[in-house]
């Protein structure tokens, strides 16, 4: 029986508290639950990461988290949405730096809670700046994530420079979504958009209709600011993506041999293999749309999930 995590279990999707409720969840690690009559999601305060996002009405959350996702101080949790800032990918000049920055390896901390017109909530948190991140990156910045619960899920991740100089930062809100078999979905919306295919040496390709899943697939499509959708027969739904403030978008499924090298993605409900029930689908700023803030200025990457009956 393959062990379902806390923020996978379909029947743990009863009413609860509309208040965010504090929870001591997985490796102690402190989380927000929200809930409104539009569904429930979860946000573990260990980087700023949406770990749950559960509409009413749907038998399946929309976000995959693994089921053998590890839940620890400075550790990132497979799945959900991670926080890629501020920097995408790989660090530019040190190595050693922590894959997709590190806001996703820092605790975040509670800022608001806000009611909003028409029953939805929206929490408010923020990544304290810190002198000790200079050696990480020589910039003091604000960092803010709105996460709104309502029809949709929109998630905002706001950037502002308070320094004298400007800065120049990578970001995505990096989110696995739940599919029923990556072999049956397909990902629309990016037909004849160019791509840097990292499972291909960084190659640059454009893409030829929907995006389909028979191999590892890895690609940053740049200078693509449109809504994209996840179409997924098993679980006859189609999931939306739409966007603002983000010119990059990426697509990934490890397939089984990275998934084996990650060691992380677990074995799935069918127990076989969880990269099989996930595909990421990245709303971000990368590669040639890195985006640079001057003294004072501020920016928005905004994405919001919508789910539909197939
Ligand atoms: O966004 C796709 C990607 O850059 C893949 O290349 C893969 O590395 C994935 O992110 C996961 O990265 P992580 O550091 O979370 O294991």
């Amino acid at each position: 029986m393959t062990q379902t995590s806390a923020f996978n279990d379909p029947s743990s999707a009863a009413g609860r508290p509309t208040e965010p409720v504090p929870l001591a969840g997985p490796g102690g690690l402190p989380f927000l639950e929200l809930s409104n009559g539009f569904g429930r999601a979860t946000v573990c305060l260990q980087g700023g990461q949406v770990v749950e996002w559960h509409p009413a009405g749907q038998a399946e959350p929309v976000l995959w988290v693994s089921d053998a996702a590890q839940y620890g101080p400075g550790k990132r949790i497979r799945g959900g949405i991670p926080v890629c800032w501020p920097w995408f990918g790989a660090h530019a000049t040190d190595p050693s730096g922590a894959a997709h920055g590190f806001a996703r390896n820092r605790t975040w901390e509670a800022r608001a809670l806000r009611r909003l017109p028409g029953g939805g909530t929206q929490l408010v948190i923020a990544l304290p700046d810190d002198p000790s991140l200079r050696s990480l990156w020589p910039h003091a910045f604000g960092l803010e994530l709105h996460v709104a619960l309502g029809t949709t899920l929109e998630v905002v991740l706001q950037t502002r420079n308070p320094g004298p100089d400007p800065f120049t930062f990578s970001e995505a809100l990096h989110t696995y979504f739940r599919v029923g078999d990556i072999e049956a979905a397909t990902v629309t919306g990016l037909d004849g958009a160019t791509y840097s295919d990292s499972a291909d040496g960084g190659q640059r390709k454009r893409q030829c209709g929907p995006v389909r899943f028979e191999g590892e697939v890895d690609r940053v499509f740049v200078d693509s600011e449109g809504d994209c959708a996840i179409v997924d027969p098993v679980l006859g739904r189609r999931i939306v993506i739409a966007k603002s403030g983000s010119r990059s978008t990426v697509v990934w499924n490890p397939w089984p041999a990275k998934a084996q090298r990650l060691g992380d993605l677990g074995a799935g409900r069918a127990g076989r293999g969880g990269w099989r029930e996930m595909v990421c689908v990245e709303s971000g700023n990368a590669l040639d749309n890195v985006v640079t803030l001057g003294p004072g200025e501020a920016h928005r990457l905004v994405a919001r999930y919508a789910v539909e009956a197939l």
